[in-house]
């Protein structure tokens, strides 16, 4: 079999229309307002509470300054318990807020917080949960909202991945005290850059966004050492008009993850990871779990690929309790994490995007299976 001609990469933005860019950028030129909260801004965050079905949002630049700021604004202190199993900004914005870091081992099916190993994680310092819907897998929002009520703890959620993700038919940003999620290029729906805080309580909108314009209350009085969260009103017609296609992008992913499971189905050794009835997927990544039955490793299905110009990813190798700045800690310890030890070892990010063809996408399936030619 012959490499691809092109590169074909884990995943690819969508690229709004020139001429709607345009548009878009004539009208913010005309207005002479560029940033701080301006009228794309308004109307972004009015659009996108109604599509993720939460009754609150504060849009950011990016979704780490975001979830620095959702810590802030719940006032978290001493330890918070995270998964290991995530993109290395998930742990790294507790030590921006000088928390220590708890990690928790991770369930086998869903790759999320393991929710029956949770609660033995909580000591007199911890005072919050940090979960991932990872890949868009909801974690498990009511067992992990139990454990909070039980010990008086706030759960944020990372929902970076999990942009239209819904629980049968709820938002998944409703859940727990604050969700972020991230708009970043390589998301399903992205502003260039930026990302949002959802929540459902009011009263924190004015804390958050003040605490990303620096704590400046009015010209004469800055009450809190806030930071510069603010989303501009280029990412945020970025935005609009990507909201206008967001549909259309996931039908097309949506072909391509069937195609995926259909032409994966029955190789033996590839798990596909299968969303549970009453969850809406996001589409935001297609994993599979390559175990020992398929007769090569992860790895080697990885750099198999690479030389036929497909480029997957091992997201997320290495665990983030591996990483230099928090092996040390006591929870880090592989003895404690053994799900995460395995399954990272195993899952690959096989690409995923709307323009990718589903005769590619056939293709990339006839590589993996040829490596046991
Ligand atoms: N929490 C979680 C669970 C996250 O996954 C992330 C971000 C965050 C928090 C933080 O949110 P942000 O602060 O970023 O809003 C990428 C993204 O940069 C990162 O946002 C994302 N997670 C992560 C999973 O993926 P890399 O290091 O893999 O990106 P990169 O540059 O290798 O891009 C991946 C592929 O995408 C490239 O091989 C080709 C394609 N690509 C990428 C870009 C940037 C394009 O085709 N065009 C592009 O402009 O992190």
């Amino acid at each position: 079999m012959n490499a691809f001609e092109y590169p074909i990469y884990v995943t690819r933005p969508m690229l709004a229309n020139l001429e709607e860019v345009n548009q878009e950028i004539h009208e913010i030129w005309e207005s002479k307002w560029l940033t701080n909260g301006g009228a794309k801004h308004q109307k972004l965050e009015e659009e996108l509470k109604n599509i993720l079905k939460v009754p609150s949002l504060s849009l950011f630049n990016n979704g780490t300054i975001a979830l620095i700021v959702a810590i802030q604004s719940l006032r978290l202190s001493g330890e918070v318990i995270t998964t290991p199993f995530t993109f290395p900004a998930t742990p790294h914005v507790l030590p921006w807020n000088d928390i220590t870091p708890i990690f928790c081992d991770i369930d086998e099916n869903t790759l999320t917080l393991d929710a029956e190993k949770l609660e033995k994680m909580i000591t007199p310092k911890t005072t919050g949960i940090l979960g991932v819907h990872v890949y868009g897998m909801p974690c498990n929002v009511t067992k992990i909202q139990e454990i909070a009520d039980k010990y008086g703890l706030r759960v944020i959620y990372d929902a970076a991945h999990a942009f239209g993700t819904e629980i049968n038919g709820v938002g998944i940003g409703t859940f727990g005290d604050i969700s972020m999620f991230s708009f970043h290029s390589t998301k399903l729906f992205h502003t260039l850059e930026g990302g949002a805080l959802t929540f459902n309580d009011p009263h924190l909108k004015p804390r958050i966004d003040l605490l990303k314009n620096f704590g400046i209350k009015n010209e004469e009085e800055v009450i809190m050492p806030g930071i510069n969260g603010k989303m501009n009103e280029v990412q945020a017609s970025i935005g609009l008009i990507n909201l206008r296609y967001i549909e259309a992008e996931r039908e097309k992913r949506r072909k391509i993850v069937n195609t995926y499971k259909e032409n994966l189905a029955g190789m033996l050794g590839i798990q596909v990871f299968e969303i549970p009835d009453g969850i809406k997927n996001s589409y935001q990544y297609f994993v599979i779990r390559v175990g020992k039955d398929f007769g090569h490793s992860r790895d080697e299905v990885h750099e198999h690929l690479k030389k036929y110009n497909v480029f997957t990813r091992k997201y997320f190798y290495p665990l983030c309790s591996d990483y230099s700045c928090y092996k040390q800690l006591p929870s880090s310890k592989p003895e404690n994490l053994s799900v995460a030890h395995k399954i990272v070892k195993e899952v690959l990010c096989l690409p995923l995007y709307g323009d990718l063809s589903l005769n590619d996408v056939k293709t990339i399936c006839t590589m993996i299976k040829d490596l046991n030619k």
